[in-house]
């Protein structure tokens, strides 16, 4: 916080930032409406046909909302919980089934005596008939969008009504698809027979498609109010929107437009129009007004506006976060502020001459390399997703040295709370919309109409948020249809139909959905699939456009050194699984439940229907042996995940510029499960997440080995300054005698890479036994180590790795605990665990070379006996060579 400390020492402007906050806070509450206060209740519609097998449910019960049918049949104990053993199979009657919510409520005074009101919700959870006082008020049917309803002089004082009946989205479409001649591609069949596998639903609702089951998560289809309900009022007039579009953008001056949407009653007028900018001190910066004519309905009014040397916002790594107010009133009208970073993005397409296209993001006029993860649903119940959670995870992100987080399209546009924070974080996010995969019935013109509305409303909803750095149409559909035989296989079966399907993929994503951004999105770029080269020939194409990698982990599971054999442009998916820690799986099962191929652990591994762990035990097996035990499974997965990813990523990053980003698949979990992830659903720290911290830090080291024997050196630093450093390489035996060492004076190119040199292992062993050897490559600056990677010379469980060689002791400092180790020869991922003790060490997951020490803040509430005595330490030497199993 650079500018904090500029002015931290004059008093008086301290004061005038505290009154500006407060102001603004004032003004903040006013332009957020509260959620309706109102009792809720829920129950199963009557006379559905699941009320035979499920008895009593047509009686009300107390419903939260925002929530979901699911939540709040366990809250009444109806249902256990959806997440707790292998709970699916006997959950999806209630995808099933119809549901039906009621809120009552009264009205105050003030509000009834306004001329108009309107009720609005954020979010229906889908097909739903709402109805207010016994009248009919809506339908709704895209869960993605908010859905606004008048009521002027439909409300009274007391008791009224609401109703929402939600239609089971499988029945609802059906009849449909079943009528259907020839089907669209879907996404992952029903294991549980509640929906045909020839019938899938999921591509023709506009419902979060990962409800119906994902590679990650668990088939939960659900139904609800899953975003708040508003009730609005007003009397002359109201602002509907305020967007605030950035015109010129220079280190003098930013000239801004201020869009207002003015909803104007039945009689034509004239009212004044002010809107002002605050710094992110809180000071006005700049203000105008203006007398302007009003039309009865909709009005589009634009007020410039100027703001002399202003604050950017950066990505972090890049510089702060400043973020101004913008708040616009309108005489007889409540007022409204939008809080917004000022930055520029554009998306450079540079042709080489190889007939490649680059892909990377300039903000500000800077070239950044994305480094990051890919994004999806926070659960499989959105509402139960809090600011906290949401916090906790993306501050790891950043912690991690991330500076990009891709918004997967499976899932549901995320809230204001997840941007706010990406905002304040400095995360820039790609947005994809919520396509997940397959295709959709895009010829039908009502359905893209409902897209369109959806896009319009999140575009409008999001685009203040200076983190949104590209809208994106889908995920994986166009290299779906073109490379995974879902076009062909049509095409062949009803050339006609398919090319309706390919023509209305065509007019959804290759101009409805561009052109929303090109006219809402104020500048932010489109781009129409993920992988793609914007409906290029070629969807998936190493040399244009972004990138998905997947021959590791999917399709031939190739070794994970095969990642440094592809050099996309910018790679947006490439990933490895692992499991959770131990303390995770005890959520979800007990003890004996525990074993590899159990049915509990096999019903929280979704890849493959259950089959998962028979592709993690493929990659653990080739370099690490085969585990002993469940713990040794879930610590070698871990193990597995980490190494594997920091190999495409450093290569990635060495790669630069050809290539401009990786982000790994996935940051986060839905439920409590195996996955991709690096954070567990309780956001605990993988393996992975601690590996990225390093591999993405600003200065890394990337020595990069290759089966063939060829290790690659290269020095990364994505920092604006250049670097002096030192460059070590040495070679030891796992008990620490060294055999070689070399070492220069380097200077770091700024935002680029320093090649080093390739060295092939006979240069680096000169006759020395490869199973006994370790290469240290690092870089130190004034003798402190900035970076290092270790290079080794065979599988994991052919290197001379004893058990036993990492001791450790704790102690008390104050408020906190001090873990000192000490290895003795060779450690390679020592991992520090306090089993069901909360307990936080400051790093983990790392190496040590023979005789090093190191010493570790660990943060806890417990005390010392309690934490020395569930303190539990291993290593890859321990896993693979003790001569018993661990117990735990
Ligand atoms: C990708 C994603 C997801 C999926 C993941 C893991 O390609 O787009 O649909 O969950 O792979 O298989």
């Amino acid at each position: 916080m650079q500018h904090e400390k500029f002015r931290s020492g004059i008093g008086r402007n301290r004061i005038l930032r505290f009154f500006c906050g407060a102001l603004l806070c004032m003004l903040c509450s006013i332009a957020l409406a509260a959620p309706l206060p109102a009792q809720w209740s829920f129950r199963l519609l009557p006379g559905d046909a699941q009320s035979q097998a499920h008895p009593g449910l047509d009686a009300w019960r107390p419903a939260q909302v925002p929530g979901s049918v699911h939540t709040d049949l366990l809250a009444a104990g109806v249902i256990g919980d959806p997440y707790v053993g292998a709970a699916e199979a006997g959950l999806q009657w209630i995808g099933l089934a119809d549901w039906e919510y009621r809120a009552r409520f009264d009205v105050d005074a003030a509000t009834l005596a306004r001329r108009h009101a309107e009720l609005r919700f954020d979010g229906l959870d889908t097909f739903a008939e709402v109805s207010l006082n016994g009248q009919p008020l809506l339908r709704a049917d895209n869960a993605h969008r908010s859905w606004r309803a008048r009521v002027d002089g439909r409300l009274r004082a007391q008791g009224n009504e609401l109703r929402i009946v939600f239609r089971s989205p499988i029945r609802t479409l059906l009849p449909q698809v079943q009528a259907m001649p020839h089907r669209i591609a879907g996404n992952y069949p029903s294991p549980y027979g509640d929906e045909p596998a020839d019938a899938m639903v999921g591509n023709f609702a506009r419902k979060p498609a990962y409800h119906f089951g994902w590679d990650w998560g668990p088939r939960y289809v659900t139904a609800g109010v899953w975003r708040d309900v508003h009730l609005d009022s007003w009397d002359a007039r109201r602002i509907t929107d305020l967007a605030v579009r950035t015109d010129v953008l220079d280190d003098q001056r930013a000239a801004l437009t201020a869009q207002l949407q003015v909803e104007q009653g039945e009689a034509a007028g004239s009212a004044r129009v002010t809107v002002e900018a605050f710094d992110p001190d809180g000071r006005r910066v700049a203000a105008v007004e203006r007398e302007v004519a009003l039309r009865p309905g909709d009005n589009r009014v634009q007020l410039p506006l100027e703001i002399a040397q202003p604050r950017r916002w950066w990505p972090v790594g890049y510089g702060v976060q400043d973020r101004y107010t913008v708040r616009a009133s309108v005489q007889g009208a409540d007022a409204v502020t939008r809080r917004t970073g000022l930055r520029t993005v554009r998306l450079q397409r540079d042709a080489d001459a190889e007939g490649g296209q680059g892909f990377a993001f300039v903000i500000n006029g800077v070239p950044v390399f994305a480094k990051g993860a890919n994004v999806i649903p926070f659960d499989a119940f959105p509402a139960r997703v809090t600011r906290e959670r949401l916090r906790r995870d993306l501050q790891a992100a950043r912690d991690a040295n991330m500076n990009m987080l891709r918004n997967w399209g499976g899932g549901y546009y995320e809230s204001d709370d997840f941007f706010d924070i990406a905002d304040e974080l400095g995360l820039l996010v790609w947005q994809d919309f919520m396509f997940g995969g397959g295709m959709q019935p895009g010829y039908d013109p009502a359905f893209r109409a409902s897209v369109v509305a959806e896009a319009r409303d999140n575009v409008r909803r999001l685009r203040h948020h200076p983190s949104i750095v590209l809208w994106c149409g889908n995920n994986e559909e166009e290299t779906a249809w073109k490379d995974w035989g879902h076009g062909k296989q049509l095409t062949e079966a009803d050339p006609a139909f398919a090319a309706q399907v390919w023509q209305g993929y065509v007019d959804l994503f290759g101009n409805d959905l561009r052109q929303v951004v090109a006219e809402e999105g104020l500048g932010v770029p489109y781009w129409s699939s993920s992988p793609g080269n914007d409906l290029d020939a070629k969807a998936n194409d190493s040399r244009r456009g972004d990138k998905h990698y997947w021959d590791v982990w999917g399709g031939p599971a190739l070794p994970a050194t095969a990642y440094l054999r592809e050099t996309p442009r910018f790679m947006s998916e490439y990933g490895l699984q692992a499991w959770p820690r131990l303390s995770t799986v005890d959520a979800f099962a007990a003890r004996d439940e525990q074993a590899i191929d159990g049915p509990v652990i096999r019903a929280h591994q979704k890849f493959m229907a259950g089959k998962g762990n028979e592709r993690l035990l493929h990659y653990i097996e080739r370099e690490y042996g085969t585990p002993r035990s469940f713990p040794d499974f879930v610590y070698l997965s871990q193990v597995m995940q980490a190494e594997g990813i920091e190999l495409a990523a450093l290569h990635h990053r060495a790669s630069r510029p050809y290539t401009m980003g990786s982000l790994y698949w996935q940051l986060n979990d839905v439920w409590p499960g195996a996955s991709w992830s690096s954070l567990d659903y309780y956001g605990n720290w993988k393996a992975l997440h601690f590996h990225a911290r390093r591999f993405f830090a600003g200065v890394a080291v990337a020595a990069l080995r290759d089966d063939d024997g060829v290790t690659r050196f290269s020095l990364l630093n994505d920092g604006r300054d250049a670097i002096t450093a030192q460059w070590h390489v040495r070679v030891m035996d796992v008990d620490g005698r060294e055999s070689a060492r070399q070492q220069e004076t380097v200077t770091l190119s700024p935002m680029g890479v320093t090649d080093v040199a390739r060295f092939v292992d006979a240069d680096l062993l000169k006759g020395h036994d490869p199973a006994r050897s370790v290469a240290v490559f690092e870089l130190l600056h004034d003798g402190a180590v900035l970076a290092r990677r270790l290079v080794h010379f065979v599988p994991a469980k052919e290197q001379a790795l004893a058990a036993g060689q990492l001791q450790a002791e704790l102690h008390a400092d104050g408020d906190r605990y001090r873990l000192r180790l000490q290895a003795r020869g060779l450690v390679r991922a020592a991992w520090i665990d306090f089993g069901d003790v909360a307990a936080e060490p400051e790093d983990n997951a790392f190496d040590l070379l023979p005789g090093e020490t190191r010493e570790l803040v660990v943060r806890s509430r417990a005390d010392l006996p309690t934490l020395r005595a569930a303190l539990q330490l291993r290593t890859l030497g321990d896993t693979l060579h003790a001569p018993s199993v661990p117990s735990r």
